[in-house]
């Protein structure tokens, strides 16, 4: 008797979960995408991702101190010289749309054209 109750009971939890396995959040894996900051550039300089996606930008500095902001995205990090850890970003993708990327540490003449962008594009 014991035995059967534990059956039906396992039968009826399996059969729950395989009915409510398309209720649950859609997997998205994280869109991990390298970026290289060096005087006076982002590459690449169009960071390209699908709205809503989950997104991680891994940031390194190919010489001096530099900063990646995205103002519209209330992103603001400092990117160590390049014998230091990179900078690490991680964030959902905006609706679809351009959002401008600036250097935000001084890093040199140049500094003030040291410019890139996120681009956000619908999901197919
Ligand atoms: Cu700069």
């Amino acid at each position: 008797m014991g035995y059967r109750t534990m059956t039906r009971f396992s039968s009826a939890v399996a059969a729950a979960t395989v009915f409510l396995a398309p209720a649950t959040p859609v997997h998205r894996p994280v869109h991990e995408v390298q970026v290289v900051a060096s005087k006076f550039r982002f590459e690449p300089a169009v960071i390209e991702v699908t709205a809503g996606e989950p997104v991680r930008l891994v940031i390194r500095s190919k010489d001096v101190v530099h900063g990646f902001a995205v103002p519209a995205l209330k992103i603001d990090v400092q990117v160590p010289k390049s014998d230091g850890d990179p900078a690490v970003v991680e964030f959902v993708a905006p609706p679809p749309g351009r959002f401008e990327v600036a250097c935000s540490e001084f890093c040199g003449s140049g500094h003030g054209q040291m410019k890139a962008a996120v681009v956000s594009v619908a999901p197919l």
